[in-house]
């Protein structure tokens, strides 16, 4: 018998999508509350607050596009805004929306169990908080929210300046990072995925002394960022709706589009053309805009792999440097590809050196600096730019109980299987949002996973106009989207390569590659949720049947 909880719905978390999430639910009139670790708004950009981080989605298309009023009264200053103005942004968005007043900040989850006789979520919490009870429970967790830090032994005996990109200080009262001299310093950075790429080039502008210790390269490509002067705006005010239709053509809701040829179709002459047209172009033009071939063929992602190598080969001056930088085990573009401004350059200054970590691994931390095999390197400052128990490491920090105390992290090491990436089967009324397997999870988050949100609402408004009190997924449901996902990934060169878009994290000693997102882009995931929903939302149990009647 299902009894009445605190509240209809539970969000957890209030980024991006949580809010938005948040709002919708509340419109639909339920009782809603928000529950969120920090003590303000933002997510991955409240966090994420180190020098350098900056959107590599064209700014203005990285926003919320429900509301004419936002839309309107937003003018973004860069082609690829900074940090600070992205958490800008979701403040001002968490004004129009007015859902501070519905959260509960300084509130971290560690439990979520579902009770099936009450068929309710209890939530519980970090310290003393009590418990909350809702009947849906929405976790809008972040994919990249869980950071890691390596197993290197000795990192807290270190007597300088720790710092991890994903848990940056911050300035208080500001939406910047707090104001550290790194002036002269000597620095160290771990890591070299986008997050390093972007600190590395703005410690090797301050740094005395900048030591990078990189394990494996990544092809970065020009960020090509500028200022948006007013009139620009204006422009762009005015071309909204333009805009907002294009995106939602793209495969990954970005501003860029594959062209309708393969690479062998074109000429030597009409390739280098096109690529360097590309490489110029601003942020995801030559990865997302490339002859259409370039992430399923081999011999078409070689070619374009040899054009970024010598691009790389032309920016770096010390050849041995520039080798070093250029990856071997995996071709452009299937792994997340970071973006750079003037990133090769520094290797060219007398006070940036590389450190080839694979070829001289780090053997330990000390009081003083980092050693290698082979060096000793005395520092500053540590800056670990090592990333996150991506995707599923958000989820797995909580624990969550579903039907018959089932574990969901038990239920995710078995091998990752999802409806949609919103649903688990035994996890009733429990939604993910840009989760595994999810279409906004490989995407321009704000833009894919409002469009989830909108036609969840859809979903949520059916149950509520049926009286419904749980809605969960069918185990066949379940497995041939599962399959779906795989096949998709497996046809892919981003499925045979190790990145955490297919769960390896070697870090955390997990082996073994895993379809952790759905790469069949956002137009096939958006048809194939129109197609369920006029279905009657099928694979979707209702009170434990099928949908009635036609919604
Ligand atoms: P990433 O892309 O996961 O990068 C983490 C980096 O840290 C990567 O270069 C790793 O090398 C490196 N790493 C991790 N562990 C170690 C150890 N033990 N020693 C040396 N180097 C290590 O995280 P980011 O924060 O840069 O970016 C995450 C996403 O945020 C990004 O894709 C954007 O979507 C935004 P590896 O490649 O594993 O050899």
């Amino acid at each position: 018998m299902a009894s009445q909880p605190e509240f209809d719905a539970i969000v957890i978390g209030a980024g991006i999508s949580g809010l938005y999430m948040l709002y919708r639910l509340r419109e639909m009139g339920m009782t809603v509350r928000g529950v969120e670790a920090s003590d303000q708004v933002g997510g991955v950009w409240n966090w994420n607050r180190y020098p350098g981080a900056r959107v590599d989605s064209e700014s203005e298309t990285y926003a919320y596009f429900f509301s004419r009023e936002l839309l309107e009264n937003f003018d973004w200053s860069e082609r690829f805004a900074a940090q600070p103005e992205v958490l800008s942004y979701i403040n001002k968005a968490a004004d129009v929306m007015d859902v501070r007043k519905d959260y509960t900040f300084n509130a971290r989850v560690t439990a979520a169990t579902w009770d099936d006789d009450a068929a309710t979520w209890t939530v519980s919490f970090e310290g003393d908080r009590p418990d909350m009870t809702c009947r849906f429970l929405v976790s809008a967790l972040g994919p990249l929210s869980a950071p890691q830090y390596p197993n290197i032994p000795g990192r807290d005996t270190f007597k300088g300046l720790t710092l991890h990109t994903g848990l940056w200080p911050r300035d208080p009262g500001g939406f910047g990072p707090a104001p550290l001299d790194f002036e002269g310093k000597r620095v160290g950075v771990i890591g070299t995925g986008s997050s390093g790429v972007q600190v590395i080039q703005e410690m090797s502008k301050v740094a005395g002394d900048l030591t990078v210790f990189q394990r494996s390269p990544n092809w970065c490509t020009p960020l090509g960022n500028g200022p948006i002067t007013a009139d620009e705006m204006q422009e762009i005010k005015a071309n909204y709706d333009d805009m907002i239709g294009f995106l939602d053509t793209t495969l990954a809701g970005f501003s860029h589009i594959f062209r309708d040829q393969n690479t062998l179709e074109a000429t030597p002459e009409e390739r280098r053309a096109l690529w360097e047209e590309l490489y110029k172009g601003p942020g995801f033009s030559l990865w997302l805009g490339n002859f259409k071939d370039v992430l399923f063929d081999k011999e078409a992602n070689d070619l374009v792999s040899e054009f970024v190598a010598d691009k790389i080969r032309e920016r770096v001056s010390d050849p041995e440097t520039a080798d070093k930088l250029i990856p071997k085990d995996h071709g452009y573009g299937t792994k997340r590809v970071p973006l750079e401004t003037k990133y090769f350059e520094c290797y060219n200054q007398d006070n940036v050196h590389l450190i080839d970590v694979k070829a001289d691994p780090i053997t330990r931390i000390t009081e003083t600096g980092i050693e290698t095999e082979s060096g000793k390197f005395d520092l500053d400052v540590i800056i670990f730019a090592t990333g996150f128990d991506a995707i599923v490491g958000s989820w797995n920090r909580i624990d969550i109980r579903g039907r018959d105390g089932v574990s969901l992290k038990d239920s995710f090491d078995e091998g990752m299987s999802t409806y949609l990436g919103m649903q688990v089967a035994d996890f009733p009324n429990f939604f993910m949002l840009v989760g595994p397997q999810n279409g906004a999870t490989f995407c321009n988050i704000p833009r894919c996973s409002a469009l989830m949100i909108d036609w969840l609402d859809g979903l949520m408004r059916t149950a509520l106009e049926q009286g419904t009190q749980v809605i969960e997924p069918t185990s066949e449901a379940q497995a041939d989207y599962t399959r779906l996902c795989q096949k998709l990934l497996s046809r892919t060169l981003i499925g045979s390569t190790n990145s955490w878009f297919t769960g390896i994290n070697t870090n955390l000693g997990r082996e073994g590659r895993d379809a952790l997102v759905w790469i069949g882009g956002n137009p096939m995931y958006r048809d194939l949720c129109t197609r369920i929903r006029e279905n009657g939302y099928e694979g979707f149990l209702f009170d434990g049947a099928p949908l009635a009647e036609e919604p």
